[in-house]
C-alpha cells in the first residue's frame, strides 16, 4: 500500500508549488481494501523553515487554517483538503517545506512531499541564487525554439527563439491592442504570465520578480543582477549596462541587437530615478479624476476607469521614461529583462488596488468598465481604442486570440497613417501551467481579473505577490492605507511670487491633475522669465499624454536661444511621448527634423541625445551623418567608437567594410572593440571573429571577438570556448592557475560563463578533457591562485550582495564550479 497525493490534480513533483492562494490536494491509498481501520494524520512542514505552509478544509477567503487533518480511510476512500503558503513565509529558491502524511498503525509508509511556496518577490530583496535562477532561465529561453514556425514573409524581425517570439508580441505595431486603453493592465498581466510560465518550464522555482520603481533598488541596478546602469547623458555613445562575468546576462543577446540602457534622472540604485514616477501611495490614493479613459467624466480613482489611466501614465510610463535605450522604447522594450520586472510592479499595483477597493467581480463596471463583447465593427468603420476589439470584458486578448476578424493588431491595416509593420505576432497559444488549468490557450480579458480566484474559488492564474495575501485573516500592508496630499504643494510650485528654493522643494510632492494647473505648467515651460530649474520641473510634472504638451515642447525645443539643459529635457520628454501620446505620430516628422538639425549642434549634449534617438528609430539621415563623420581623419564630431556603436544599431551590408577598416587600421583598442561588436551582426564575419578569439592582440580584444561571435553563432563560439578552456597554459600540466597572463583568467571566466548559461550541458558533460580542466581549476591550491588580484568575494561585498559561494573566491574558479554543478544537476531527476 502507498499514499497517492495529488497536488493541483497531479502526482508530478512539478505540481508541488503553492502561493498564498490555496491549492487543492487529494489523497488516496493504493491497494487498500477497506477491511480494517486506516487512521491517517496530515501535517505541514515545521516552523523553522523559510517557506511555510498551512492546511485548510476549504478555499474560501474566509477560511481559517487547521493544525492537522485526521481521517480514517475506512469511512471514505478519498479526501480533499487545501494547502496554501503561510503568509508571509515564502520559500527561498527551492522546495524548503513539506507535507507529511502518516498512518498511525504504520501499515502504509509515511509520505513526505516537498513543497515550495513560490511567489513573486521584490527584486531588491532576492537572494543570489534566486537572481541567478531568474536570469539564467530568461537567457535559456534564447536557446529554445519558437512555438510557431514563420515561413515565407519578409519580416522586419523574425523570431529565432522562444524569447524572440515573446518579445515580438510587444512591438509598436501592437500599440493599439496593448497600450493607451483600459485593456492595458489585463493585457500585460497575461503577457507577464506568459513569460513566467515559459521560465517555469526551464526552472520551476522561478517567478518574475518586481522592481519597485518608486524606491531605491541598490541590489537590482548592479553588475550582479540587472546590470550596472550609467547616466545616459554622461555617455556619448549608446549606454550599455555592465555585467559581471558570473551574471547570466554577460553574453545575453537580443533580437534588437546589443542591450542598451541608461538612466535619465537619479541613479535607480540610489533612489527613485525621477519625481515623475508616482509613489505607490499616490497610485492607491482615492481622488476624483477626469481623464481619457473616463471619457471626460469626473470619476473616482476607486473605479477602474478613473484609476487605470492614472497608473499607466503616471507611474508605468514614467518608469519606462526614466531610461534611455530599449526599455524606454515601446516597440522594443521587452528585450530588457528589466521590462518584466517593471511590469511585475505595474501588475502588483493593480492587484493591490483590486484588494484595497475589492475589485474582483468582473461583471461589476467598477472592476472593469467595458462589459460584454466587442460589437463587431470592422474595416475603416472600426472604433478607436477603448471601443475596439480586445478591450471588452468577454473579448479574447490578442495575440492569443486565434481570431483575425477584424485584423489584429489594428496597425496592420494602417493605424493613424503609420505604415503597417511586418512582425510575426498572431495566433500564439497561451502557455499551460501545471499549477492551474486557467486561463486556457486563448485567454479573455475577463480571465485576467480575479487572478487568485477569490470569487471563483479554484480558478486561479497560478501566481501571487509576496505582500498581497489571499485569506481575509491576513491584512494587507499598512503602506496601502496612507493617502498623500498634494494640493498645497501644487499651489506653492505654481506661485511665481514665492522664492525659488521653496518652489523647487514643493515640486517633488506636487501632482498636477487639474486642467487649469496643467495649463499653468505649459505657460511656465514657455516663459523665459521663469528660472530654468522651475521650467524643467514643469516639464516633469506635465501630463505627457496631452496634445498641447507636444506642441509647447516642440516650440521651445526648436528655439536655439533656449538653454541647453531645458532643450535636453524636452528632447527626452517629447521622445518618450511616443509611448504615451496618441498625437505623437502626427508630430514625429517635425520632431525628427528638429533632431536632425541638432546632430551637428555645438552642444555635445544635444548632439549625442539627438543621434541616440534617431539611431534607435532607424533614421537614414543619422546613418549618413555617422558614416561621413567616421570617415573624417580630423574634427570628427563623434568619437569613432560611438559612431560605430550607433551605426551598428541598424546593421546595413554597406557598413561592413567600415567596421573592418576601423578594426584593422585604427590603433585605439576601444575603436577595435566597437568594430568587433558591430561585426557580431554580419554572418560573413564568422571566420575573422574566430581568428580574433584565438589570436587577438589582447585579452580585451579576444573577449570582444568572443562576445560578437557568440551573438552571431552561439554554437561555434561555445565550441571554441571548450577548445580554449581545455588547452592548458603553456608548459603547465597540473593547473590552470600558474603562469596566467594578466587578463587571461578574466577572459576565460567569460568563456566559462557562455558555456554555463548558453551551452548544451548534456553534450559538454560528455567531454572528459573539459571536465578535467574544470576540476583542475577547482582543485588548484591557494599558492597557484595567488596571482589573482580581483576576487569575486570582494566584488560581492562591495555591492552588499550576500554571496552563496564564499570558499572559492576567484571568478574563474567560481565559474568552473558553477559549470560542474550544472553537470551534476543535469543528472539529478527530481
Ligand atoms: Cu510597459
Amino acid at each position: 500500500m502507498k499514499f497517492i497525493l495529488k497536488i493541483n490534480g497531479s502526482e508530478s513533483p512539478t505540481a508541488a508549488y503553492v502561493g498564498w492562494t490555496p491549492v487543492k490536494c487529494t489523497l488516496t491509498i493504493s491497494d487498500y481494501t477497506g477491511q480494517s481501520p486506516m487512521p491517517v494524520l496530515i501535517t505541514a512542514g515545521n516552523d523553522n523553515l523559510d517557506g511555510q505552509i498551512s492546511l485548510y478544509n476549504s478555499n474560501k477567503t474566509s477560511s481559517e487554517p487547521v493544525d492537522k487533518i485526521e481521517h480514517d480511510f475506512q469511512t471514505k476512500s478519498e479526501i480533499s483538503f487545501y494547502v496554501a503558503g503561510k503568509y508571509p513565509h515564502a520559500s527561498v529558491g527551492k522546495k524548503d517545506t513539506f507535507l507529511k502524511i502518516e498512518n498511525k498503525s504504520n501499515q502504509v509508509p509515511t509520505l513526505t512531499t516537498k513543497i515550495m511556496v513560490r511567489v513573486r518577490k521584490n527584486a531588491n530583496n532576492l537572494k543570489p541564487n534566486e537572481i541567478e535562477a531568474f536570469l539564467s532561465s530568461f537567457v535559456a529561453l534564447g536557446k529554445r525554439p519558437p512555438k510557431k514556425t514563420y515561413p515565407g514573409a519578409n519580416f522586419t524581425q523574425k523570431p529565432n527563439s522562444l524569447i524572440d517570439e515573446i518579445v515580438l508580441m510587444h512591438t509598436y505595431d501592437a500599440m493599439q491592442e496593448i497600450h493607451q486603453r483600459t485593456s492595458f493592465h489585463p493585457w500585460h498581466r497575461a503577457f507577464l504570465s506568459h513569460l513566467e510560465r515559459e521560465l517555469q518550464e526551464v526552472d520551476a522555482t522561478v517567478t518574475v520578480p518586481y522592481w519597485r520603481f518608486d524606491k531605491k533598488a541598490e541590489n537590482v541596478f548592479n553588475e550582479y543582477f540587472i546590470g550596472k546602469t550609467e547616466q545616459s547623458v554622461e555617455t556619448t555613445g549608446p549606454s550599455v549596462p555592465a555585467f559581471n562575468k558570473a551574471n547570466p546576462l554577460y553574453s545575453y543577446k537580443t533580437v534588437w541587437g546589443d542591450l542598451v540602457r541608461g538612466y535619465w534622472g537619479q541613479n535607480p540604485a540610489n533612489g527613485k530615478t525621477t519625481n515623475e514616477i508616482y509613489d505607490q501611495k499616490d497610485i492607491l490614493k482615492s481622488f476624483t479624476v477626469s481623464n481619457p479613459y473616463s471619457e471626460g467624466i469626473n470619476i473616482s480613482s476607486e473605479k477602474f476607469k478613473g484609476w487605470a489611466y492614472h497608473e499607466e501614465t503616471r507611474s508605468h510610463n514614467e518608469a519606462h521614461s526614466a531610461f534611455s535605450g530599449h526599455v524606454a522604447d515601446p516597440g522594443k522594450d521587452p528585450v530588457d529583462p528589466l521590462f518584466f520586472m517593471m511590469h511585475g510592479n505595474v501588475d502588483r499595483l493593480w492587484a493591490l488596488w483590486q484588494r484595497k477597493y475589492n475589485r474582483f467581480s468582473p461583471t461589476d463596471p467598477d472592476t472593469y468598465p467595458y462589459q460584454g463583447k466587442h460589437p463587431g465593427h470592422t474595416g475603416p468603420s472600426r472604433a478607436p481604442r477603448n471601443r475596439d476589439k480586445g478591450n471588452f470584458l468577454k473579448d479574447t486578448l490578442w495575440p492569443w486570440d486565434m481570431d483575425n476578424a477584424p485584423i489584429r493588431p489594428a496597425r496592420r491595416w494602417n493605424f493613424q497613417n503609420v505604415p503597417p509593420g511586418i512582425v510575426p505576432q498572431i495566433n500564439i497559444k497561451f502557455p499551460s501551467s501545471i499549477a492551474t488549468n486557467a486561463p486556457g490557450i486563448s485567454p479573455t480579458l475577463e480571465s485576467m481579473i480575479d487572478y487568485q480566484g477569490r470569487l471563483n474559488a479554484g480558478i486561479t492564474l497560478g501566481f501571487d505577490y509576496d505582500e498581497i495575501p489571499y485569506f481575509d485573516h491576513n491584512p494587507i500592508t499598512p503602506e496601502v492605507q496612507i493617502a498623500a496630499a498634494f494640493e498645497e504643494h501644487n499651489k506653492v510650485f505654481l506661485n511665481s511670487g514665492l522664492p525659488l528654493e521653496e518652489r523647487l522643494s514643493a515640486a517633488s510632492n506636487a501632482r498636477i491633475e487639474e486642467l487649469d494647473e496643467f495649463n499653468a505648467l505649459l505657460n511656465i515651460i514657455k516663459d523665459q522669465s521663469e528660472a530654468e530649474q522651475i521650467r524643467i520641473q514643469s516639464i516633469r510634472l506635465a501630463d505627457k499624454t496631452n496634445e498641447q504638451f507636444l506642441d509647447t515642447g516642440l516650440t521651445v525645443l526648436k528655439d536655439g536661444s533656449e538653454p541647453e539643459t531645458l532643450r535636453s529635457e524636452l528632447i527626452h520628454a517629447v521622445s518618450n511621448a511616443k509611448r504615451s501620446n496618441l498625437h505623437f505620430p502626427s508630430r514625429q516628422p517635425e520632431f525628427f527634423n528638429t533632431l536632425r538639425g541638432l546632430m551637428k549642434s555645438d552642444s555635445p549634449l544635444l548632439r549625442s541625445q539627438s543621434i541616440e534617438i534617431l539611431s534607435a528609430n532607424q533614421d537614414e539621415a543619422v546613418q549618413e551623418f555617422l558614416v561621413e563623420d567616421l570617415s573624417k581623419e580630423e574634427n570628427a564630431l563623434m568619437p569613432k567608437k560611438d559612431a560605430i556603436a550607433f551605426l551598428a544599431q541598424n546593421p546595413k551590408p554597406q557598413h561592413t567594410d567600415l567596421f573592418l577598416k576601423a578594426f584593422e587600421q585604427d590603433n585605439n583598442e576601444e575603436v577595435k572593440i566597437a568594430a568587433l561588436k558591430a561585426m557580431g551582426k554580419d554572418q560573413a564575419s564568422v571566420d575573422l571573429l574566430k581568428n580574433v578569439v584565438l589570436k587577438g592582440k589582447s585579452f580585451k580584444i579576444r573577449e570582444a571577438g568572443a562576445l560578437a561571435l557568440h551573438q552571431l553563432d552561439t554554437e561555434t563560439m561555445n565550441n571554441l570556448a571548450v577548445q580554449i578552456i581545455t588547452q592548458p597554459a603553456k608548459g603547465i600540466h597540473k593547473t590552470f592557475f600558474s603562469n596566467l597572463a594578466p587578463g587571461e583568467a578574466d577572459f576565460k571566466a567569460g568563456l566559462l560563463n557562455m558555456l554555463t548559461f548558453t551551452g548544451d550541458i548534456n553534450q559538454l558533460k560528455q567531454n572528459d578533457s573539459l571536465k578535467t580542466s574544470l576540476s583542475n581549476v577547482k582543485n588548484a591550491d591557494n599558492d597557484n591562485k595567488s596571482g589573482f588580484s580581483k576576487t569575486f568575494k570582494t566584488a560581492v561585498d562591495s555591492a552588499s550582495v550576500t554571496a552563496d559561494i564564499t570558499d572559492e573566491p576567484d571568478m574563474m574558479d567560481l565559474m568552473a564550479t558553477k559549470l560542474l554543478r550544472k553537470f551534476d544537476a543535469d543528472d539529478e531527476v527530481e
